[in-house]
């Protein structure tokens, strides 16, 4: 892709050459920061991404308080769902949940395509007035959830220990898994390419569940579906990451993702990747988040040995290698962003 963006970040997407390597992180948006949580006694989860200035503020907190290279727009993946029809509730101590999960065709020709500017006109307001407020300081990514890890949620109805539904459709009722497959994806579609023209400047495909699948499971239920929509919402100039948590096994499939970043867990060596990928796609991460607990010196001492994975050259973005999780000390997160900007430069 040519492109020549300001941004560091957008820059080391299309592996052009940067002045230090950018970080940001999975889920900076959130719980560890008491900004946040002041902002959380005042509203519930879902009052808050669905109020456009409320979602900007927190949006823009991790850049002013963490300086992260990269805002990430504060909403949710089941946004979609909830948009399709599903009936989406937050339980407090349990998180985001659907009453009435996917049981039965009837539920699944019951959603509704979705018009992503009349069904979710809160997402793009908020994303117009982020970008207003960061005024050009970072970059703004939108996210969406890929349509294995929505279809996860639909057919469980919340998080899962071992997705036995979501298993259940892919063995046992292939046809119906594909038949809802293809209506989040239409509505992944029009919702990608609707976040772009509201502003966003990158989008991010949260694949979270992809490696429960199986290989073959993985390269017929996932990876279509995202390539189908990569090359419906591709633009020159906004890069697409692909988020596979537990998928790098399927490195050779990935390939043809065409995402122009593959984000990786931690669970594989950066430089690894990179040698296999050769040039085809840029990578993020992917420091484990629970390295996070470590003192900062340690955590330094940890982005180092990240860095010195990857290597010199372009195409890196430093990131954790899934959420950063609500109980990590500011400081620990800040001494992760500092330590990337820092002794990244050596390898520029
Ligand atoms: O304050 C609270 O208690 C709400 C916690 C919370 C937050 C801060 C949830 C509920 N969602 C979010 C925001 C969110 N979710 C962002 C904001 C931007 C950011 O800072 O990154 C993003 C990108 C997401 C994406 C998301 N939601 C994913 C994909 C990423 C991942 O972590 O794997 C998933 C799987 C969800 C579902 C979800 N929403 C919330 C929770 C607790 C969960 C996980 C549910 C589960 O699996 O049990």
């Amino acid at each position: 892709m040519n492109t020549d963006s300001k941004h560091l970040f957008i820059r080391a997407c299309f592996q052009q050459p940067v002045e230090r390597t950018p970080v940001w992180m999975m889920r900076q948006a959130g719980r560890y920061l008491p900004e946040y949580r002041a902002v959380r006694q005042k509203y519930d989860f879902i009052t808050m991404y669905k109020t456009p200035e409320v979602a900007a503020e927190v949006t823009i907190q991790p850049v002013d308080i963490v300086g992260v290279d990269a805002a990430i727009l504060f909403s949710d993946i089941l946004v979609i769902p909830e948009a399709m029809g599903m009936e989406l509730q937050f339980v407090e101590g349990r998180g985001p949940q659907f009453p009435n999960p996917l049981r039965n065709e009837k539920q699944v020709d019951a959603l509704r395509k979705i018009i992503a500017n009349d069904h979710l006109p809160f997402v793009m307001d908020a994303i117009r007035i982020t970008r207003r407020e960061l005024q050009e300081r970072v970059p703004l990514i939108g996210f969406c959830g890929a349509p294995w890890t929505l279809a996860t949620y639909m057919i469980e109805g919340g998080g899962s220990k071992n997705f036995k539904h979501a298993k259940e459709w892919r063995f046992a009722r292939p046809d119906l898994l594909h038949r809802l497959l293809e209506k989040v994806t239409e509505a992944v579609i029009d919702y990608c390419r609707t976040k772009i023209e509201a502003g966003a400047q990158v989008i991010q495909l949260f694949d979270s569940w992809a490696g429960i699948l199986d290989e073959s499971g993985f390269k017929a239920f996932a990876l279509p579906y995202v390539k189908r929509i990569i090359d419906a919402i591709r633009k020159p100039e906004v890069p697409v990451i692909y988020f596979v948590k537990g998928g790098a096994i399927w490195l050779e499939h990935l390939m043809q993702c065409q995402a122009d970043v593959l984000s990786l867990d931690w669970t594989v060596n950066l430089g690894k990747i990179r040698g296999q990928v050769n040039g085809k796609m840029a990578l993020q991460g992917n420091l484990d988040p629970t390295a996070l607990y470590a003192s900062p010196n340690t955590i330094r001492q940890l982005v180092k040995d990240m860095l010195y994975q990857y290597g010199s050259g372009e195409g890196h973005i430093a990131n954790l290698g899934h959420g950063i999780l609500p109980d990590i000390p500011v400081d620990h997160a800040k001494a992760f962003v500092e330590s990337v900007k820092e002794e990244s430069q050596a390898y520029h």
